[in-house]
C-alpha cells in the first residue's frame, strides 16, 4: 500500500538562456505535470509512484531517473521503443516564443485503459489524474475516464488537476469535456481564470455552481489566493508573499501541498497553506519540481 498514484506525460525539457532565435545553448531538463506533483508528495515525506509511458530513446531515461531521484516509484513506467518521449522547449524570458511542444505521437499519448492495471495493482490511497492526459489522445482520454469511474477501484480518492492546456486542443473540445472528468473526481483543482475562460465562471462561487456535486473542490487565483468548498463550507486562504522566479510547475506543487494534507487528515485550511507553502517553493526556483522541503511545511502542519 502507498499513499499515491500520479499518473501523466513526463517530458524532456529544453531550457536556456535567452531567446532561441538569438541561438540559446538548450540544457536537458524533466517536466510533467503528474510527476512534479509525485515528486513533491515524497519530498513532502509520502510514498508516491508514477505510472506513465516514455521511449526507448536517451529523453525517457533522463527523465525516468530525474523523477525517480525525487523519490518516487517507478516501476509503473512503461517504455515504448517505437515511440519518443516527448519534448518541450521554453522559450521564456523578452522576446521568446514560450513553451513550445514536440509531443504528439509520443510514448506517453499512447497511455490508454490497457495501463491502468498498474495503477490499481499499487493499491494508492490516492489517484492522481490532470486534464492533460486527457488532451493527450483518445485512449489517454479513455484512461483517465476509466480511472475516474467510481465502478473500478473502490475507496480510492481520485484527485483531478484540470490544467487546461490550449496548445493541445481547442476550448470548445476541452470545455465540455474537462467539466465532465471534473465532476467525476472526489478531489478537484482549477485555476480561477482557467474556469473562467473554459466555463465561463468568473468567481470562484460561480465555479462552485458548475461543480457542486465535487466532495472537495479547490479554486486556485494565482497571487490572490485559493479557496477550498467541501462538505463543511468555504474556506480562504491568500498565499505568502514571493518574489518570482518562473511560474511554471508551481500549481503541480500546489497540489500536493493540499493533498498532503488531506492524507494526513489536517483541515482544509491547513492543506491550503502547505499548498501555498509548497508553491512558494517551486516559484523562487527556475525549475518545474520541487527540489527540497519547504521550510514553514513542519508548523503548517502542526496549526
Ligand atoms: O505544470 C507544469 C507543466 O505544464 C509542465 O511541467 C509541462 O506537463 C507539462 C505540460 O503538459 O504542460
Amino acid at each position: 500500500e502507498i499513499d499515491a498514484v500520479c499518473v501523466g506525460e513526463t517530458m524532456a525539457v529544453l531550457h536556456g538562456r535567452g531567446p532561441l532565435a538569438a541561438g540559446a545553448r538548450l540544457t536537458v531538463g524533466t517536466g510533467g505535470a503528474e510527476s512534479n506533483t509525485a515528486v513533491a508528495l515524497a519530498w513532502l515525506g509520502h510514498t508516491a509512484a508514477w505510472v506513465s509511458r516514455v521511449g526507448g530513446d536517451p529523453f525517457g531515461r533522463i527523465v525516468t531517473e530525474a523523477v525517480a531521484q525525487g523519490g518516487v516509484d517507478v516501476r509503473g513506467v512503461v517504455v515504448d521503443p517505437a515511440r519518443p518521449t516527448g519534448l518541450y522547449v521554453k522559450d521564456t524570458g523578452p522576446g521568446g516564443a514560450g513553451a513550445l511542444y514536440y509531443r504528439a505521437g509520443s510514448a506517453a499519448s499512447a497511455l490508454s485503459p490497457a495501463d491502468a492495471d498498474r495503477v490499481w495493482s499499487r493499491r494508492a490511497r490516492l489517484i492522481h489524474l490532470s486534464g492533460i492526459t486527457a488532451a493527450l489522445s483518445a485512449p489517454a482520454a479513455a484512461l483517465v475516464e476509466h480511472l475516474l469511474d467510481r465502478r473500478a477501484g473502490e475507496g480510492v480518492l481520485r484527485s483531478f488537476d484540470v490544467n487546461h492546456r490550449p496548445a493541445l486542443w481547442s476550448p470548445g473540445t476541452a470545455a465540455p469535456a474537462l467539466l465532465d472528468l471534473a465532476r467525476r473526481a472526489d478531489v478537484v483543482f482549477v485555476g480561477r481564470d482557467e474556469a473562467e475562460r473554459l466555463w465561463g465562471t468568473p468567481e470562484a462561487e460561480d465555479v462552485r455552481a458548475v461543480l457542486p456535486e465535487v466532495p472537495v473542490l479547490v479554486v486556485k487565483d494565482a497571487g490572490h489566493g485559493a479557496t477550498c468548498f467541501d462538505a463543511s463550507g468555504e474556506v480562504f486562504v491568500a498565499p505568502p508573499r514571493v518574489d518570482v522566479v518562473e511560474e511554471v510547475g508551481a500549481g503541480d506543487a500546489f497540489a500536493a501541498g493540499f493533498l498532503s494534507g488531506l492524507l494526513d487528515g489536517l483541515p482544509a485550511e491547513r492543506g491550503l497553506r502547505l499548498g501555498h507553502a509548497v508553491a512558494a517553493e517551486v516559484l523562487r526556483s527556475a525549475g518545474d519540481t520541487l527540489e527540497s522541503v519547504p521550510p514553514d511545511a513542519a508548523e503548517i502542519r502542526r496549526g
